[in-house]
């Protein structure tokens, strides 16, 4: 199994989940700081402290992300560390940070890819209303300007945001994630800004290009495959509704300049999309040059839980972040799942890129994909995880079959470089090719990136 040439191999963090030291140099309060430090929020109670240490350690990281082998990196760039407030005033020290990060990056002969947006929003901006507001694409677009000036001569490929699915409906409709509100008409409103907000950054990081740089811009996704548990039509018409929700919101807005009709009826007594003026979907599908997808588990949908053995229906991912969705089951097939409880599927993954390359119709990266298991360290001192190691082989696999039936894809980073802090459940969950001892910091990396490292340098996958 051999990827083509020039197949790019990389690796993939966020700011608030590695970069830990969450007062220092002047960077003001996310919605995670806020959120974390709620009580019943997070596992364990777990914050954004100490992180993995990578604001002091990234030199230590860039050197392990040359042992990988690895010819890109995808970080994201805490908004609260540039401007502290949201907007106003620019903080110095929070850009020299990521001066010095890409600078190291580069001279590891590592490609920077910059994130403008995972998850942590200013504070004051949620304090002011968040992303069900439209004042804050605005901003956002303010602070994209702010990094294109500060980065844009060394960064030639920016996304955006990630996964503006996560953002508006697991924190705003859910509750599950930062800022924790439970609101579904403000959980589409914020999305619609999202959205709006990529659209706005997007021509703000298309400008001030000198003649020969090849800046490339597009976003991430993190699309998932919905089946129906049956073929009855009471399970085909929820899967319909809940792809509405998950997939289509997000997908018409930006490769075809329209909300689905079917969706807005569905959401009729939800939200009358007064957040939806003139002019915004031009914005919204503006052209991208490249998409990302963050891929980790498909989902099988039920209608009810008539006949379901209930130790099969879930929660799906939360299903209160599904609006309009209330009835509707997430339904477990008895496949083997990850330590986070999530099943292993790949052609989920085949099935995901599949359909979104017809929708984008750009070339594809794969920008998150891999899987947490609970790693320890061994008596010889290795970390080994050969469950991974098959989580993200069957992946690839998935990968190739997909780019074999056609798909435009590019380059696959593994999700994630280091353990890191997983959001609502804290540091129990371990997605690292290198592990960290959050006692003492010590890295090591792990046999699945020993075995990422070697299809990174031959670009063929070991049988
Ligand atoms: O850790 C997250 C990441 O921040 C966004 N995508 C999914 C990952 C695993 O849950």
């Amino acid at each position: 199994m051999r990827f083509p040439p020039g197949f790019l191999w990389g690796a993939s963090t966020s700011a608030f989940q590695i970069e830990g030291h969450t007062t220092a140099d002047g960077r003001g309060p996310s919605i995670w700081d806020t959120f974390s430090a709620t009580p019943g929020s997070v596992l364990n109670g777990d914050t954004g402290e100490p992180g993995a240490d990578h604001y002091t350690r990234y030199p230590e990281d860039v050197a392990l992300m040359g042992e990988l082998g690895i010819g890109a990196y995808r970080f994201s760039i805490a908004w609260p560390r540039i401007m502290p407030d949201g907007r106003g005033p620019v903080n110095r020290a929070g850009i020299d940070f990521y001066d010095r990060l890409v600078d190291a990056v580069l001279e590891a002969g590592i490609d920077p890819w910059a994130t403008l947006y995972h998850w942590d929003l200013p504070q004051a901006l949620e304090d002011a209303g968040g992303w069900p507001e439209r004042d804050t694409a605005y901003r956002f677009a303010e602070y994209a300007a702010v990094m294109r000036d500060a980065l844009g001569d060394r960064v030639s490929c920016w996304t955006t945001l990630n996964e503006p699915w996560c953002a508006a409906f697991l924190g705003y409709a859910g509750g599950i994630h930062a800022p924790g509100r439970r609101e579904p008409a403000a959980s589409l409103a914020a999305c619609h800004h999202l959205l709006l907000g990529h659209g706005l950054a997007t021509a703000v990081l298309r400008e001030g290009q000198g003649a020969g740089t090849a800046r490339r811009v597009g976003l991430v996704l993190n699309p998932t495959t919905l089946r129906p548990n049956s073929p009855t039509p009471a399970d085909l018409a929820a899967t319909r509704r809940a792809d509405g929700v998950r997939n289509r919101v997000i997908d018409d807005p930006l490769f075809r300049g329209t909300y689905p009709e079917d969706v807005r009826e569905d959401l009729r007594e939800i939200t009358d999309f007064a957040f939806l003026r003139d002019g915004d979907l031009a914005v919204t599908s503006a052209p991208v040059d490249l998409v990302g997808v963050n891929f980790y588990t498909p989902h099988w949908i039920a209608a009810s839980d008539a006949g379901l053995d209930p130790a099969t229906v879930t929660g799906g991912g939360d299903s209160t972040s599904y609006v309009g969705c209330d009835d509707v089951r997430f339904v477990l097939r008895g496949l083997p799942r990850t330590g986070i409880g999530w099943e292993v599927d790949p052609t989920g993954l085949y099935d995901v890129l599949t359909r979104l390359s017809d929708t984008a119709r750009v070339p594809l990266y794969v920008i998150e994909n891999g899987a947490a298991y609970p790693d320890e360290v061994a008596e010889d001192g290795a970390v080994h995880d050969p469950e991974r190691i098959a989580y993200f082989d069957s992946h690839l696999r998935a990968v190739r079959e997909a780019m074999k039936a056609g798909v435009p894809m590019a380059g696959y980073f593994a999700w994630s470089l280091l353990d890191n802090f997983e959001w609502a459940f804290g540091y129990s969950q371990r997605f690292g090719l290198v592990h960290v001892d959050y006692e003492t910091q010590t890295r090591r990396i792990k046999d699945s990136g020993h075995w990422y490292a070697r299809v990174a340098r031959t670009g063929e996958l070991p049988r």
